[in-house]
């Protein structure tokens, strides 16, 4: 598919998007650029598998491969308050794809294989577990909320909680008898995923850690692969500040989604500010990245 992209010819390119590209051309590669001019194209030809609120999965290009495109939208509070993050999607799609490759070189499967354009991954296709795994290093959110724990207190011990993915339930928090009882994973499972938290824990944090950012908490999915009739968990969906709470460690600025879901304003730049840190986007990258979303608002995209 990606082929077909780049043999476009130039006078395919409209007057808007020749704009566009010599904004963008500052920033990525002739390759990359004919991948992100054929985004909405192949869009448009691809069977939709599966759309969440923040992301589309496509049929990939291979049996037992799908693409994870990720949108601007985010919601918050079982997607009472809805918005729109702007260029969200292009940054989550590369700190994603920084801590999935991370973690494999620690030895942590993913569902990972790689990324295609400023929107697009390449993913192995799994079977979902109903199980949303949040790790906590550090109070907040519904912990502090549920047990009236300060926000900000370091918990003497990381704790694994885990929700069941649901939601017209709201996902509610669950126990690992409810796991069991209803089959929505085997104990050997949770061993497995139990374990891999952990590690994806200490890299993380770690990882955070380095470039003056405290892991408050954070939320991982895990998918089932199947080898003839075994099967094993990897680690899906995504890492990103989505899903993560981040805090500066010298100021407890907050640089995630809680920016949206409180109203503090300053959300994309709390974003991009992760980016950054991680070496993700060059000073120079940050207009395009936004440049290129405000070009499609303007569009009505
Ligand atoms: N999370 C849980 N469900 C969806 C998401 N994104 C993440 C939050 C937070 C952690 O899980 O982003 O990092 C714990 O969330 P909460 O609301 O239970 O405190
Ligand atoms: N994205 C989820 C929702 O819409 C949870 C959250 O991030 O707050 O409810």
């Amino acid at each position: 598919m990606g082929n077909q992209d780049e043999k476009r010819p130039e006078s395919l390119i409209t007057h808007e998007e020749g704009g566009l590209a010599r904004t963008a051309l500052l920033a990525y590669s002739a390759r990359s650029f004919g991948n992100f001019l054929g985004v909405k194209r192949t869009v448009a030809r691809r069977r939709q598998i599966y759309e969440g609120k923040a992301k589309i999965l496509y049929e990939g290009p291979e049996p037992g491969t799908l693409i994870q495109y990720f949108k601007d939208d985010a919601t918050a509070f079982n997607a009472q308050k809805r918005g729109t993050i702007s260029g969200k999607g292009v940054i989550n799609n590369r700190i994603s794809e920084h801590i999935f490759t991370s973690l494999a070189t620690i030895g942590v499967p993913t569902h990972f294989i790689r990324r295609l354009n400023m929107r697009e991954q390449l993913i192995r296709q799994v079977e979902i577990v109903p199980i949303e795994v949040v790790i906590r290093n550090v109070a907040a959110g519904s912990l502090s909320k549920r047990l009236g724990i300060e926000e900000g207190t370091q918990l003497p011990r990381t704790i694994i909680e885990y929700y069941y993915k649901d939601d017209a339930l709201g996902d509610p928090m669950i126990a690992d008898e409810h796991i069991a009882c209803f089959g929505w994973a085997t104990q050997d499972e949770m061993n497995d995923i139990a374990d891999m938290a952990i590690r994806v824990n200490d890299f993380l944090s770690g990882m955070f850690a380095a470039i003056g950012i405290r892991l408050i908490d954070f939320k991982l999915e895990f998918g089932r692969v199947w080898d003839g009739d075994y099967a094993r968990v990897i680690l899906a969906d995504e890492i990103s500040p989505d899903g993560c709470r981040l805090w500066d460690i010298k100021t407890n600025q907050k640089l995630d989604k809680d920016r949206f879901r409180q109203d503090l304003g300053g959300v994309e730049e709390a974003y991009q500010e992760v980016a950054r840190r991680l070496g993700l986007l060059q000073p120079e990258d940050e207009s395009a990245v936004l440049d290129f979303d405000q070009h499609r608002k303007k569009r009505g995209k």
